[in-house]
């Protein structure tokens, strides 16, 4: 059964010529184990919520994966797909996308991702059994990873994290096979993997990777510990090539025909190409078939349940949001600020919205790493998740944005679980990999990202973001809000969560006045950008645009530009996405046709071009901040209502 994957791997590299057969042909004998004993899944139904993930964290190896989803009998992928492996629109790319391909639960590629998302799935499991009970919750969470998964910085962050929260469900199965692209292991590591797993809490054990009894053993010792396991199989790369087998010829490139022929030799492997024959293929149908029952059996324990809590566990797996209850938060919300405005922070104003949408959607699980009093994540009824209560909301996640970032992804893709948490915009940087994937494959998670300027003072230049909102809204797909008040602010909330992909809440650490008086029934941040103030009288002379803590600076400036007899209107710019995604009638119509357009954000005016053009006047950041009491940084980087207004004279008198 092994060798099946080892020719499928063969061939499909050697047809696409690229690839990496190395890691499918020296891990096959540990998946052959789990997915023909251990693993409970059923092709069948690939998003059944009770099964276990698979996550191959060495995305390279994803012939893997095809390999296995094709010999179990996932229906669409067809030995047709294997053999177009690598090719435009196949279900076998060059690695596994998640929502391309069913059956692979998480994109993998960047090393040290799918090990950190598994951490995430594994606490979704946990936390949702802890509320739903094991009897429809209850499953197991397998990572293939490789020498280099360990190697990647975020894998410490992971492992870290889930050895302190003990989650015994996560079973990581390392191909230790010493060997990466430039050599021998030896080259750049000596770390002893399973003292550094056991130090972090976790069960480790070293086994042979090519013996099924060994693997069986170990896997079946893992789920019964009371802590996570990481089971170091010892393999050989390339597993019966001749001559490449074990080195890192066999890693990433074709073999060529002729070391495939002695391969197919040595494995005692006669089937041409992509040719399984029937006895094995019907031995892998089988193993495909294990899981039909206890699915079923799942299936009917759902259906019986009393209709309430049956139609809640549903909404929670589908990741519908409760329409009515999220709406009448919002509105509350919306109704005390235009009772009572507020001027505060937009962190602050973040916490307020948090303490209604919280409440209204339980699916809501906040974090942050190591500055919850300073992201004002957890809201006062919010409980710690630990291991001792996994049914707690709220993460902390410790000093670990990176791993923070993945684990945030997993379990989003687990589902049932919406995931959101708390850093500095700044460190923005330490998560954007896991940000660029979960963008990549569309996954709800919200990121409260708070200091979001100049304007957070006296930590100075290396806590100030200055080109962080132009680098975040460079990612595809993902939504960078800036609101300007509390006001915008549970606007933004409410659009985040109505998102199928991730957002970044930039919000501000000093406090700013709430510009939207009165109650607005509609989310006027909905198309990324509005008129928040009209010009006085006719039209405007000057357009100005802003987001966040400056637009209150713009609308000072109007009220200079007003005293000289010169008019102008306020654009805020919460989103920059949705606005670009507008239809061009309505992005042209909020852009107007002032004379002169001006833009103000405590940030480098990357981006900006596309709304006010390359002949609008930017006022912001040219280079880094520093270190100072906020008021005193704006007035020295020149971020003034005066400064404003005196770049709108400029271009006026110059146009
Ligand atoms: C973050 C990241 N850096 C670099 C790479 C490129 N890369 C792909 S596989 C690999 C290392 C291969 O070694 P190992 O993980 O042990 O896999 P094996 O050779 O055993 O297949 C590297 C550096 C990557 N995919 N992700």
């Amino acid at each position: 059964m092994a060798n099946a994957i080892r020719a499928l791997a063969m061939d499909a590299v050697e047809q696409a010529k690229s690839g990496h057969p190395g890691l499918p042909m020296g891990a096959a004998d540990i998946v052959t184990v789990l997915f023909s004993r251990y693993l409970k899944f059923d092709p069948a139904d690939p998003t059944w919520p009770d099964r276990d993930r698979f996550v191959l964290s060495a995305g390279h190896g994803s012939m893997l994966i095809y390999a296995l989803l094709y010999l179990t009998g996932y229906e669409a992928m067809t030995i047709g797909e294997i053999k177009r492996f690598r090719q435009l629109g196949s279900l076998t790319p060059g690695h596994p996308e998640y929502g391309h391909t069913p059956g692979v639960e998480t994109t993998t590629g960047p090393l040290g991702q799918g090990l950190a998302n598994a951490v995430g799935m594994a606490i979704a499991e946990r936390h949702l059994a802890a509320l739903f009970g094991g009897d429809l919750v209850d499953h197991t969470t397998y990572v293939l990873a490789s020498d280099g998964d360990l190697m990647e910085g975020i894998s410490q962050e992971a492992i870290a994290l889930a050895g302190h929260l003990k989650l015994k469900k996560l079973i990581v199965l390392l191909d230790d096979n010493g060997i990466s692209i430039d050599g021998p292991l030896a080259l750049t590591d000596s770390v002893d993997q399973v003292q550094r797993f056991e130090a972090a809490g976790w069960a480790a054990t070293r086994i042979d990777g090519h013996d099924p009894a060994a693997i069986a053993a170990a896997i079946e010792a893992a789920k019964k510990s009371d802590r996570p396991s990481l089971i170091a199989c010892r393999t050989t790369i390339g597993f019966g090539a001749p001559t490449k087998g074990g080195t890192e010829k066999s890693h990433g490139s074709a073999l060529g025909a002729e070391e495939i022929a002695a391969a197919r030799k040595e494995l005692g492997w006669s089937a041409p190409a992509f040719e399984i024959p029937p006895a094995i293929l019907a031995q892998w149908r089988a193993a495909g078939e294990r899981g039909r029952t206890s699915r079923l059996a799942w299936q009917s324990h759902l259906a019986a349940l009393e209709p309430q809590k049956r139609a809640e566990i549903e909404r929670r797996i589908s990741g519908e949001l409760a329409a009515e209850k999220l709406a009448a938060a919002v509105r509350a919300v919306k109704e005390n600020l235009a009772a009572a405005p507020k001027e505060i922070a937009t962190r602050a104003a973040s916490e307020f919205a948090l303490e209604a949408l919280t409440t209204a959607l339980p699916e809501m699980v906040g974090g942050s790493a190591d500055l919850t009093g300073s992201n004002n994540t957890r809201t006062k009824a919010m409980k710690a998740m630990s291991a001792a209560d996994y049914s707690g909301r709220f993460i902390h996640y410790g000093v670990r944005e990176h791993g923070m970032a993945a684990a945030m992804n997993g379990m989003a893709l687990h589902g049932g679980v919406i995931p959101y948490s708390g850093t500095f915009l700044v460190f923005s940087d330490y998560c954007r990999p896991a940000i660029r994937l979960a963008a990549l494959m569309g996954q709800r998670v919200i990121h409260v990202m708070t200091h979001d300027s100049i304007g957070l003072g006296e930590d100075g230049p290396t806590h100030q973001p200055v080109e962080h909102l132009a680098a975040l809204r460079a990612i595809p797909n993902l939504k960078v809000f800036r609101p300007c008040d509390a006001v915008e602010t549970i606007e933004c909330w409410q659009l985040a969560l109505q998102t199928h992909g991730p957002s970044v809440l930039a919000l501000t650490r000093q406090n700013v006045p709430q510009l939207r008086q009165g109650f607005d029934v509609g989310n006027r941040c909905a198309g990324g950008a509005y008129e928040l103030i009209a010009a006085a009288d006719g039209a405007a002379a000057v357009s100005l645009f802003a987001t966040g803590s400056e637009v209150a600076i713009a609308v000072a400036a109007q009220k200079l530009l007003a005293a000289q007899k010169i008019s102008a209107r306020v654009v805020s710019v919460p989103c920059f996405e949705l606005f670009f995604a507008a239809p061009e009638a309505e992005r042209a119509a909020i852009i107007g046709k002032a004379k002169v357009n001006v833009a103000v954000e405590a940030g480098i005016r990357q981006g900006w071009d596309a709304i006010i053009g390359t002949g609008g006047a930017f006022v912001g950041m040219t280079g880094f901040g520093a270190s100072a009491p906020y008021k005193e940084l704006y007035q020295h980087f020149g971020l003034t209502p005066e400064k404003v207004a005196e770049a709108a004279l400029q271009r006026l008198e110059a146009s």
